[in-house]
């Protein structure tokens, strides 16, 4: 249902499933039909990069056709589109980078695209505008200075968040992390480097990030800690749900469909922790799909979400698990160290036997058990 937030991209049920080794097994999908489909599917936005709705090089009469077109899609339908992003990726232009391509010129190019769909995002009332720096990057440690580009991608985001304060936008940026691909290696390749290059902007305020489940755990790393961090930093400004099977390619699965257990501890994360963006499906319908089972795979992201929201909240509702989380000691770590008043010469007198504290069982194993349970349905 549309108050359950839940958006797509238009890249992503619209992939025709053209891949590094295969041609596209699909036919094109015209952006009209994506939002006409996703309405009745009970989403409430869709995402779009500029070249998703308006090819590359269109001149301004078919870019103005092409957008009167969505616009009336989404009126007709009340589909929103809570985020935009700039595909900076696909044009051979951008193959050493956008933000931080060696050469200038192109980096003034990428600029000036983003800014003009930064127009047209804030038009179709976007409050988030997502920048994933999938060319920003290097296959070799001679062709590309590190610290230049991290200056170059500083100097690029701090012009666009001074061109959204002069046009009097209320658009955020949402940086998404990712380590590889297309590049060897990708320029804030995870949810802390892009938190800590966030400190440095000359606005941070205005900036946060993107997290994608998939881009996290190819990285080895768990989604649930990096989203938990942007929370924690108020810095989880969007959100890209899919599913991967572990560190390997990028799956782009529907949600769900690989680290199961990591998405039950992410809806947790996301239901009971205060984010209240959207629902963003960043995901590919398999290649062995048609048309049809594209529809089938952009309805299970949204089942696989509404299904882990009710084995989350009859965990959390279980006295069983209330029992055992209270076992495992779980709540009082919300109690701060250092009582109210208290100073550190009372910790200094504390009375404290680490032998007795350390055989002291800390009852993971029943309350992972119990959590299992409830993701499987069996409690
Ligand atoms: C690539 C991605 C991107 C970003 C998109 C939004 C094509 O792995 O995840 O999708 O999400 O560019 O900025
Ligand atoms: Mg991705
Ligand atoms: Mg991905
Ligand atoms: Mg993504």
């Amino acid at each position: 249902m549309p108050e359950d937030r839940f958006s797509f991209g238009l890249w992503t049920v619209g992939w025709p499933a053209r891949d590094a080794f295969g041609d596209a097994t699909r036919p094109p999908l015209d952006p009209v039909e994506t939002v006409h489909r996703l309405a009745e599917l009970g989403a409430y936005g869709v995402t779009f990069h500029d070249d998703d709705l308006i090819p590359f090089g269109a001149d301004e009469a078919t870019r103005e056709k092409l957008v009167g077109r969505f616009r009336t899609a989404l009126d007709e339908t009340g589909l929103v589109v809570p985020m935009a992003t700039t595909n900076l990726f696909t044009h051979p232009v951008f193959k050493d980078g956008a933000f931080t391509s060696n050469d200038r010129t192109v980096r003034r190019f990428a600029l000036r695209k983003v800014m003009r769909n930064i127009d047209l995002a804030a038009e179709l009332g976007a409050r988030t505008y997502v920048m994933w720096g999938g060319r920003e990057g290097s296959e070799s440690g001679a062709a590309k200075d590190i610290v230049a580009a991290l200056d170059r991608f500083r100097e690029a985001i701090d012009l666009m968040c001074e061109y959204v304060v002069d046009r009097g936008y209320d658009l955020r940026f949402a940086l998404e992390p990712k380590p590889n691909e297309p590049r060897g290696d990708i320029l804030l390749p995870t949810v802390g480097h892009a938190l800590a290059f966030i400190a440095e902007l000359a606005r941070p305020d205005m900036v946060g990030v993107n997290p994608e489940v998939g881009h996290e755990e190819m990285a080895g790393l768990n989604i649930v800690h990096g989203v938990g961090q942007a929370l924690w930093a108020g810095k989880l400004f969007h959100i890209d749900l899919n599913g991967q099977n572990g560190a390997r390619f990028d799956q782009d699965l529907v949600f769900g469909h690989g680290n199961t257990r990591g998405a039950f501890f992410l809806v947790d994360l996301l239901e009971h922790g205060g984010y209240d963006g959207p629902r963003h499906f960043d995901f590919k319908p398999l290649r062995t799909e048609g048309p049809r089972g594209v529809w089938d795979s952009a309805a299970a992201n949204m089942r696989t979400y509404l299904i882990l929201r009710e084995r989350v909240r009859a965990f959390r509702a279980d006295p069983e698990v209330q029992a055992a989380l209270a076992a495992a000691q779980v709540p009082e770590l919300s109690v701060p160290t250092l009582a109210a008043g208290e100073t550190l010469a009372d910790l200094a007198a504390d009375e404290f036997d680490p032998e007795v504290a350390g055989a002291r069982e800390c009852n993971v194993e029943r309350l992972d058990q119990l959590a299992l349970e409830h993701l499987l349905g069996t409690r």
